[in-house]
């Protein structure tokens, strides 16, 4: 008897702003499509062309479906089954070896879960490893620079909704690729655009919107702080800041005028690498223009001007003004507009163990002494692909002396490195709680499908653990204890809604006015524009520049934008196309180098060989990779992040992605044809 299909709303945990409410059509226990529901207003029906093949993962030959323990070497990939209960059986063991003989800090668990709700992390991992006093992690590989600016300035007061953008006439797009990064800001732009608002996108690329923008700032990566310095000095000096608002709604306006004096429109210019009359006409643009709104994303965080970067961006409105009417102000993160906080559905309390910066964890598992890492039990997370410099965390996953436990839906580059592999359940399988960071909604994520195979979810793995080492009296947690854990730690309204299926807005409202609706959740309920205890590594502190750190050698700075084939490195199991370097004509034509080219991307951390799109979208002397990518997407075995180097940025210990140094050389010439390409390739390269 054939299937009958049936439709069923669950939601996107993906790391993503938009938190899409899905329809999913399910045969048997086979998702035969996603779809977006019109449920929510921002999904509105549509979703990206990534999720709706996400069916395919869930029973992709890579996926994960039963623990195993590696066989041969490190890295080669041979692995045999072993059932759950072995598994964790040899897991609680080793924990134990390693607390005995090294201590708790000798234990790393790994994970970032940006594509994790709340169910799905800090749970009864987190409980498990306070318990066990492991190494705590910082989570910096992203937002860190971003948030630690928008705390210490705002206290991460929430934004401008995205149907709000129909209200601005002037719209900026600052360090953000909505179209494809969260696809659902872009519809409310193009009709803003349709209204009459003027668009203006400041990327060192020309993105889609750039294309379609009024004015588009091709900035060199890392030199945002002396461009958005430099039109603060504008206003403070054409008596375009607004100091009624400065003087009842903020603090430190004097210092951060100070520290924007010297930066004149042709010094930022020279640095900016942009013309002085473009930043003039910005400048004078935004002074004139209300509501004006700016979309800050997170590519111009990643570099070490990064959090003073933002801190200047965020700035702007509240010296020009912006704030007060719907369509002005600025969206950065809305994840804060949910009274939502973990500790509330804690079972351990936090015990002030080591910390270790996951952005340097290849220093952590080849440097850290006094105890070194022993067990690193990596989750939610695909570190040989997405940490900066892959060379160094690629000679800590290969030390024999670490035990090394990766719990993924898939077999993923780092999962290759594992000493013990278990499989996870995906968002169709199993319960979680998605909160948009950059939609107004909370949603409950159901479970469509059976789970595949014997993968299981986080909660009940890590509650098993604890339990097989006596770290709890009761039976292992059930899934759904954990969704009534966590739902009850949410305020009453909010818990109601959810498990009630609603898609729940925040109880500033769905489309909240920034100082009408919102204030800064500050100690003082004020704007801190110079905050002066926020610490900063950069030499000369808050606000201070740090230059180019370009050489001779290694000339071209690399980034490496998000692409619409994956979130993060998630779903790259789907694509086999090999990736392929974006370079300016005047960069690629001294170096003999044509479109299709195979080409070596180098410098002193390691070297990519992939192949070469020339092309005038990207600003000369910037260079770009996908983020993202696998070992199956390179000709050789280092992805982007082997040239990433594991230096930190000057607010919140972030990771550098977009302030990589590098060298591009010809390998093969296109003009050669297939053929040689595949004998280099087939050579060893
Ligand atoms: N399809 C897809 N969507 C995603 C993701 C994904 O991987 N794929 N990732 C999700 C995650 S984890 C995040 S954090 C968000 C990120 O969302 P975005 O911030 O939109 O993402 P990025 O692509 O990292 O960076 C945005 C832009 O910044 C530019 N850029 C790079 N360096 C600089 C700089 O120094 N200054 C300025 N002004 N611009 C710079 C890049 O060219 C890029 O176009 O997207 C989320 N959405
Ligand atoms: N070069 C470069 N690198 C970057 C960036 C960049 O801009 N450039 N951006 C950085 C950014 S913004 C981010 S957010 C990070 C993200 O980096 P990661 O945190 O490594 O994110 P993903 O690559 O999506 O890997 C998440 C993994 O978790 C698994 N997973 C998902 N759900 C579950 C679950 O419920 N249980 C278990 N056990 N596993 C699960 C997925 O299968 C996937 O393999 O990457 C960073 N890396
Ligand atoms: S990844 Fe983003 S756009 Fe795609 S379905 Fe999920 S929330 Fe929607
Ligand atoms: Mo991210």
């Amino acid at each position: 008897m054939p299937w009958s299909r049936s439709t069923v709303h669950t939601a996107c945990p993906l790391d993503c702003p938009d938190a899409c409410s899905l329809a999913a059509s399910v045969e048997g226990n086979r998702v035969v499509k996603i779809e977006g529901s019109r449920r929510n207003s921002v999904t509105r029906g549509f979703i990206c062309a990534k999720v709706r093949r996400f069916g395919e993962r869930v029973s992709h030959p890579q996926r994960l479906s039963h623990p195993a323990l590696r066989t041969g070497p490190k890295g080669r990939g041979a692995f045999q089954r072993v059932d759950w209960r072995d598994a964790i059986e040899t897991i609680a063991r080793r924990i134990e070896d390693v607390r005995r003989d090294w201590g708790g800090e000798a234990i790393l668990p790994f994970s970032y879960g940006g594509s994790n709700g709340l169910l799905t992390q800090d749970t009864t991992d987190r409980d498990l490893f306070r318990r066990l006093g492991a190494s705590r992690l910082a989570r910096t590989v992203c937002a860190a620079p971003t948030g630690a600016a928008h705390a210490a300035m705002y206290g991460k007061m929430p934004g401008v909704a995205y149907d709000d953008y129909l209200h601005a006439r002037l719209i900026v797009i600052w360090g953000a690729n909505p179209s494809i990064s969260s696809i659902h800001l872009v519809p409310f732009i193009r009709e803003a655009q349709r209204r009459g608002a003027k668009l203006v996108v400041v990327d060192p690329r020309r993105t889609q919107l750039a294309r379609h923008a009024d004015m588009h700032l091709a900035v060199r990566p890392g030199t945002d702080l002396p461009l958005a310095l430099s039109i603060i000095r504008y206003l403070f000096e054409t008596r375009h800041a607004d100091e009624a608002f400065l003087a009842q709604h903020t603090t430190g306006a004097d210092r951060l005028r100070a520290a924007a004096t010297s930066w004149t429109f042709e010094r930022a210019a020279h640095v900016c690498g942009v013309a002085a009359e473009q930043i003039a006409a910005l400048a004078e643009l935004y002074a004139a223009t209300s509501p004006a709104v700016i979309r800050c994303g997170w590519g111009l965080e990643r570099n070490r001007n990064g959090g003073h970067a933002v801190l200047s961006v965020l700035a702007l409105p509240a010296v020009a003004g912006k704030f007060g009417v719907r369509g002005g102000g600025f969206t950065m993160s809305n994840s804060r507009a949910w009274p939502v906080d973990g500790e509330r559905w804690a079972h351990a309390p936090e015990v002030p163990t080591r910390i270790v910066n996951m952005s340097q964890l290849g220093r952590a598992l080849t440097d850290y002494q006094d105890p070194p890492i022993k067990l690193l039990f990596v989750y939610n997370c695909n570190p040989l692909a997405t940490m900066p410099d892959q060379n160094r965390v690629l000679k800590g996953l290969l030390r024999d002396d670490l035990f090394t436990i990766v719990f993924d839906q898939v077999q993923t580059d780092t999962a290759a490195y594992a000493d013990l592999v278990l499989p996870a359940t995906t968002f169709l399988e199993h319960y979680d709680v998605a909160r948009g960071y950059g939609a107004y909604s909370l949603q409950l994520v159901r479970p469509i499908i059976d789970t595949v195979g014997e993968a299981r979810t986080n909660s009940e793995v890590f509650s098993e653990l604890a339990e097989n080492l006596g770290l709890r009296d009761e039976p292992p947690e059930l899934e759904a204890e954990t969704l009534l854990r966590v739902a009850g730690g949410l305020p009453e309204e909010i818990q109601g809604a959810l498990l009630s299926d609603e898609v729940v807005t925040p109880p500033c409202g769905p489309a909240p006015v920034q100082f009408v609706d919102l204030h800064p959740p500050t100690a003082d309920g004020k704007v801190h524009l110079f905050p002066e205890h926020l610490p900063s590594t950069a030499p000369g502190g808050l606000y201070a520049f740090q230059p180019d750190p370009a050489t001779r050698e290694f000339p071209l700075a690399l980034i490496s934008p998000a692409t619409e084939k994956t979130i993060s490195s998630t779903l790259g199991e789907l694509r086999h196309d090999i990736s392929r370097l974006l370079m300016h004509p005047t960069d690629a034509d001294p170096r003999g180098i044509t479109t299709d080219d195979a080409i070596r991307v180098f410098n002193q951390h390691g070297e990519v060989h992939c192949l070469v799109t020339i092309s005038d979208a990207i600003t000369p002397g910037t260079v770009s990779l996908p983020k993202g990518l696998w070992r199956h997407h390179v000709l050789g075995h280092s992805t982007g992040n082997a040239l990433v180097p594991d230096q930190l940025s000057d607010l919140g210990g972030g990771a550098c992605f977009n302030d990589a140094r590098v060298q591009v050389a010809k390998i093969v010439s296109a003009a050669l044809g297939d053929d040689s390409l595949a004998l280099w390739v087939a050579s060893g390269r």
